[in-house]
């Protein structure tokens, strides 16, 4: 088999996993994981430096599936590069109990980063891990001891650059040059409604160029033209990347490919015979995963070890050069508070006078401030009004990640979507502010925070 050969037939994989588990669900998105399989393909093959058998390996590279209904790409890709998902649990997609819900959810499936379904949502947590990743490095890393270095990949769709989180969190990111970022756009051309020309006609990448974003364009289903794209993303470090990928929704399907028939409907048997037949797809029974791909696929594993222990003999180095920088990050990422950080804590009594809850706020941040260094947060410009200024510390800015007052911008939104990012990244705890009613624009976000 030639590597063009095998790789289509990993590729191929991917969609039919995705086409088996909607239609034995009976319900689901085959189009979208048909359409950007082949840029997940390259990402998580090519790129995504991650360890399958521990995915809470730190340094690891962080992956949004923004539009959450893409899940069965996510489950399928989680399959077969070897995280503890199997082939039963593709089986079970959609079904009561399973680890593999409809829409992603963190803290349910191994390997899924954040939750995604409110479109936009996830496009702004990669904000989040983005900063928590350069606050980190900023602050840790020593000359000749990067400890802390990964990028944010993403898959965000056209819904999700339709929704104004998405907008919010991209001004921000281009603002504070967040170079890491790296998000393939699904540029489809298609969404529930039917064409994008119904209510999608800007320029997009022109929006985002005026962002401050590095944009480039490929074609989305010719994979030397992404990975050729994701690397100059990666030269460029100063500036967030997006890589508009024309692809087709329902890539191989003949009679639905490029309709929105396609997006959240399954295939249906006849259709599903027929696409096999269009991309040669030799297996009758579903959840066919052949033995070429599985095993290109699970190199994933030992990739993932050897990158994982190599990062912890750096670490070791790190630890022996800088012993008290590496026990304050290890606190960090084990979500530990330093001993006696409470022991600042201004107390308020009834015998107090009056005292605004914002200005109780401002005064217990500040109290603990010095006691927790990766304690770090901001207001959606609102910031001498609800007291969330850490007076002693600088601001986080592109030319200091390394300080802790966020200047978040009347962002209300993309502020707390941020901040969930933030802290699903770990070794940071974020906070956020505004007033109680701006904070109504926050609510999508509080939500998925309470879930
Ligand atoms: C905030 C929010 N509103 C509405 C939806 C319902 N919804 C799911 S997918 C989708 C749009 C699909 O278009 P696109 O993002 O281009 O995905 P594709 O059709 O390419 O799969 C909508 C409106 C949602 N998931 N989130």
């Amino acid at each position: 088999m030639t590597d063009q050969t095998l790789e289509q037939l990993c590729v191929n994989t991917i969609r039919m996993l995705a086409i088996d588990g909607v239609q034995k669900a009976n319900s689901g998105h085959p189009g979208m994981p048909m359409g950007m399989a082949d840029g997940a393909f390259v990402i998580w093959t090519q790129f995504l430096r991650h360890n399958p058998r521990n995915p809470h390996w730190f340094n690891r590279d962080r992956f949004v599936l923004s539009a959450g209904h893409g899940s069965m790409l996510l489950y399928s890709l989680l399959h077969l590069t070897g995280y503890d998902v199997s082939l039963d649990d593709l089986k079970h997609f959609r079904q009561w109990g399973s680890i593999t819900p409809g829409h992603p959810e963190v803290g349910l499936t191994p390997g899924v980063e954040t939750t995604t379904g409110p479109l936009g949502q996830g496009f702004a947590n990669g904000v989040g891990f983005a900063i928590a990743e350069a606050f980190l490095a900023a602050n840790f890393n020593r000359d000749g001891f990067d400890v802390i270095d990964h990028y944010v990949y993403g898959i965000v769709s056209d819904g999700d650059l339709m929704e104004g989180v998405s907008h919010e969190a991209a001004s921000l990111a281009g603002h504070l040059q967040l170079g890491k970022i790296i998000y393939l756009y699904d540029d489809n051309h298609i969404s529930i409604d039917g064409s994008t020309d119904l209510a999608f006609t800007e320029d997009r990448m022109a929006r985002f160029r005026a962002y401050g974003w590095h944009v480039q364009s490929v074609d989305g289903h010719n994979r030397a033209e992404i990975a050729a794209a994701i690397k100059a993303a990666q030269a460029v470090t100063d500036q967030p990347s997006i890589i508009a990928c024309r692809t087709h929704i329902g890539y191989g399907s003949p009679n639905k490919q490029d309709t929105s028939g396609v997006h959240g409907s399954p295939l249906g048997a006849e259709e599903i015979a027929l696409t096999k037949k269009a991309l040669g797809w030799q297996w009758d029974e579903p959840f066919t995963v052949p033995d070429a791909a599985r095993e290109f696929f699970r190199q994933a594993v030992a990739q993932g070890a050897e990158r994982e222990s190599v990062w912890h003999d750096r670490f070791a180095a790190y630890e022996t050069a800088f012993p008290a920088e590496a026990a304050a990050l290890k606190r960090a990422i084990a979500g530990e508070l330093p001993a006696g950080w409470a022991d600042a804590l201004p107390t308020f009594t009834p015998a107090d006078a009056p005292i605004a809850t914002r200005s109780a706020s401002g005064k217990t941040l500040n109290a603990i401030a010095p006691k927790v260094p990766n304690l770090v947060g901001g207001s959606a410009d609102l910031a001498p009004s609800n007291n969330t200024w850490l007076q002693e510390y600088p601001a986080f800015s592109a030319e200091n990640y390394a300080g802790r007052n966020f200047h978040f911008g009347v962002r209300e939104h993309g502020m707390s979507s941020i901040l969930n990012g933030m802290a699903l990244h770990g070794g940071v705890i974020p906070y956020g502010g505004t007033f109680l009613v701006f904070s109504d624009y926050s609510r999508p976000a509080l939500r998925i925070a309470a879930l």
